[in-house]
C-alpha cells in the first residue's frame, strides 16, 4: 500500500477509514497532495474528483444527504477552501454530516506574504459543529481532535472542519504506515424520555382536541407506519406534510398553501390548534409560518434528537429523541380525544381537490401547467431533487407518487447548489434521479455539469421562465426596468450549448403537447444524461399561479 509520507496525513485518512467515511470528494492543489496520495491509493475509499470546490462540496452534501453517511470533501489552502462554504452552511441547517478537510500551510506561514495563503483555521465557525484545528505532526491531541470532529458530524448530523498544516516536500510516499492513532467511539443518541416529561406532556395531549403534526424536511420510511397509521386514525388529530417530507397517507394534507391561502379569519380561528407537534428539518410553506405564528398553539413541542427552533414564537418544549421514540412512548400514556378536527379538515380537502382539478383543467402552458404535466411522468421510484425557489413551491400544490423521493436544498433555500446536489444525490441514493430546476439557479451552477460521475439515466427538466420567476410572485413586482435587471435578472440564455459542451442530450419543449411528447422520450432513453428545457410565458407565470389561489373557494 502506498502512504503518504506526512504522518498527520496518514493519521486523517486512517481515522477515516476507521470510522467508514469513504466516500471522498477531492478538488485539485498542491498543499493537500498528500491526502490525495493517500485517499486515491488506498482501495478501501471511493474518491471523486471535481475541479470545482463549490460544486464539489454541494456534490458531496447531495451523497450525504441519500446515504444518511459521512462524506469527505478535500481541498487545497487559501481561497478554495471558503468555496465550501455555502454547502457547509447548508450542511448546517439541513442536519447532513460533511467533513471538510483542508491543506494549510503551517501557522507561521500564514499571513507573511506567502502565496494562496489565507486565514483558514475556524472559518466555518459559524456553522462548525467542530473545528479541528490541527498542528503539523502526528500528535495524540490532533488524533484526539479528528476524531471528534467525525464523531461530531456522525452522531450530531453537520458539517464539521478539520485544517490539516503540511509542510514541503508535499508528494513523497512510503510503503509503511508510521502512525496508529487511538481511535474512540462516539455516543449514541438517548431514545428514552423520562416518566415525569412523558406525564406532562400526556396530560397535554389528552386535552387537546386540536393537535396539528406539521413535518418538515425529512427521509423517506423514516416514520414507523403504525405511528402513521394512528394519526390517521386520530379524530383530534391533523397531519400537515410538505414534498420533502417524504411521509405519505392518504389522510395527510400534502399541498399546505392550497388548503390554508383562502381561509377566513374564522377559518384560521377554527383550525388553530392546541397542540403543535413538528419534526423534521425546514418548512417551506411560508403561509402556514404566518398563520401559526399568529395563531398561535397553546403548546408546541418539537421533536429532534439535537435542534429546535421556535419557528412560530410558542415552543414550549424540545423532545430531544428520534421521533419513533417519541410516538411510541407517549403513545403508553394517552387516550383517544372526541374532535371533529381531522373531519373538517377532509372536507376542506375534498373541496380544494375539486376546485384544483377544475383551475388545472382550463389554464394555458404556464409554469403551473408544466407541473402539472410533469410530476405525474416521473418513474415510479425515482428520486426526485426540486430547485428553490419557484420549483420545490409548485411541485407542493400537486401528489406526487409516494414511491418516489424528493428532496431540495432547504437548509439556506440558496440557488447555489441544486444541480450538484442533485448529482451527488442521484450517486448516494443509487436511484434514477430527475432534477427539476429554475433557470437562474440552474446557470448559476452550471459547473455542476463538469463531472465526470454523472450517471446515464439523470435528467434535469430545466423551466426557464427567462429569469427568476419568484420574483414576479412576490409582492414587490412591478414590471420596470429595474425589476428586470435587478431582480428577476432576464435573460435570453438556454442550455442548449452548455448540454453540448458537457455530453447530454437536449430537447426543447415550449407548449403542452410538445412537453407531453419529449418527457416520453426523456425517461424512454437512458444512454446519457439529459436535459429538457421547458420555455414558460415570462409574463403569464404569476397571474396564473396567483388566480389559482383565488379560484380555490
Ligand atoms: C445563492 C443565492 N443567491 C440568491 C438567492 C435569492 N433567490 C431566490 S430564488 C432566486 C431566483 C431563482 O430563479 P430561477 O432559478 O429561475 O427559479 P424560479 O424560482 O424563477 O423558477 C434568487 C436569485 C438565493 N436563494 N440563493
Amino acid at each position: 500500500m502506498i502512504y503518504p509520507k506526512i504522518p498527520l496525513a496518514q493519521s486523517i485518512i486512517q481515522i477515516c477509514l476507521s470510522k467508514g467515511v469513504t466516500q471522498i470528494v477531492i478538488s485539485p492543489g498542491s498543499r493537500n497532495a498528500p491526502l490525495i496520495l493517500g485517499f486515491v491509493n488506498n482501495p478501501a475509499f471511493e474518491c471523486y474528483s471535481i475541479a470545482d470546490e463549490r460544486c464539489a462540496a454541494f456534490f458531496a452534501l447531495g451523497i450525504a444527504q441519500q446515504s444518511n453517511k459521512p462524506v469527505a470533501v478535500i481541498c487545497t489552502s487559501g481561497s478554495a477552501l471558503l468555496n465550501y462554504y455555502p454547502a457547509f452552511a447548508e450542511a448546517f441547517y439541513s442536519q447532513i454530516p460533511l467533513i471538510v478537510i483542508s491543506a494549510d500551510r503551517p501557522l507561521s506561514k500564514i499571513d507573511i506574504g506567502d502565496g494562496q495563503t489565507i486565514r483558514q483555521v475556524n472559518v466555518f465557525a459559524n456553522h462548525s459543529l467542530y473545528n479541528a484545528n490541527l498542528t503539523e505532526g502526528a500528535s495524540e491531541e490532533n488524533d484526539a481532535q479528528i476524531n471528534e470532529a467525525i464523531n461530531q458530524a456522525y452522531s450530531n448530523k453537520g458539517p464539521v472542519h478539520i485544517n490539516a498544516p503540511f509542510e514541503e516536500p508535499l508528494y513523497e510516499t512510503e510503503e509503511e504506515l508510521a502512525v496508529d492513532p487511538i481511535i474512540s467511539a462516539f455516543s449514541k443518541i438517548p431514545q428514552e424520555i423520562s416518566i415525569h416529561d412523558l406525564m406532562a406532556a400526556s396530560t397535554i395531549w389528552n386535552a387537546s382536541a386540536k393537535k396539528l403534526v406539521l413535518i418538515g424536511v425529512n427521509q423517506a420510511k423514516e416514520l414507523d407506519p403504525e405511528i402513521v397509521a394512528s394519526f390517521a386514525n386520530d379524530p383530534s388529530i391533523v397531519v400537515m406534510t410538505e414534498t420533502t417530507s417524504n411521509l405519505h397517507h392518504p389522510s395527510f394534507i400534502n399541498n399546505i398553501d392550497t388548503i390554508i391561502t383562502p381561509f377566513t379569519e374564522e377559518d384560521f380561528e377554527a383550525f388553530q390548534p392546541d397542540l403543535l407537534i413538528t419534526f423534521g428539518g425546514m418548512l417551506v410553506s411560508k403561509r402556514i409560518k404566518a398563520f401559526l405564528r399568529k395563531y398561535k398553539a397553546r403548546a408546541h413541542w418539537h421533536i429532534d434528537p439535537w435542534r429546535a427552533y421556535n419557528t412560530f414564537g410558542c415552543l414550549t418544549h424540545h423532545f430531544e429523541v428520534h421521533p419513533n421514540a417519541f410516538f411510541n412512548q407517549i403513545a403508553l400514556y394517552t387516550t383517544k380525544v372526541e374532535s371533529d378536527y381531522s373531519e373538517k379538515a377532509q372536507i376542506i380537502k375534498a373541496i380544494r381537490a375539486e376546485k384544483h382539478q377544475v383551475y388545472t383543467a382550463k389554464i394555458p402552458f404556464s409554469d403551473f401547467k408544466a407541473f402539472e404535466i410533469i410530476l405525474p411522468t416521473l418513474p415510479e421510484n425515482s428520486h426526485l431533487q426540486l430547485s428553490n425557489s419557484s420549483a420545490i413551491r409548485y411541485a407542493q400544490l400537486f401528489d406526487i407518487d409516494p414511491s418516489i423521493t424528493v428532496n431540495c436544498n432547504r437548509g439556506t433555500s440558496g440557488i447555489d447548489g441544486s444541480t450538484s446536489t442533485a448529482i451527488g444525490a442521484a450517486i448516494g441514493i443509487s436511484k434514477p434521479t430527475v432534477l427539476i430546476a429554475g433557470d437562474i439557479g440552474f446557470l448559476y451552477d452550471s459547473n455542476a455539469l463538469w463531472n465526470q460521475y454523472v450517471p446515464k439515466n439523470f435528467k434535469i427538466i430545466l423551466i426557464n421562465n427567462g429569469g427568476g420567476g419568484i420574483f414576479r410572485i412576490l409582492p414587490g413586482h412591478k414590471e420596470t426596468p429595474v425589476f428586470n435587471t435587478f431582480f428577476e435578472t432576464s435573460h435570453c440564455l438556454t442550455a442548449e450549448h452548455l448540454a453540448r459542451m458537457y455530453g447530454f442530450e437536449y430537447s426543447i419543449a415550449s407548449d403542452e403537447s410538445s412537453l407531453k411528447t419529449k418527457l416520453n422520450t426523456l425517461f424512454a432513453k437512458n444512454e446519457k444524461p439529459a436535459i429538457l428545457e421547458i420555455f414558460t410565458p415570462t409574463r403569464d407565470n404569476d397571474r396564473i399561479l396567483l388566480q389559482y389561489f383565488r379560484e380555490l373557494i
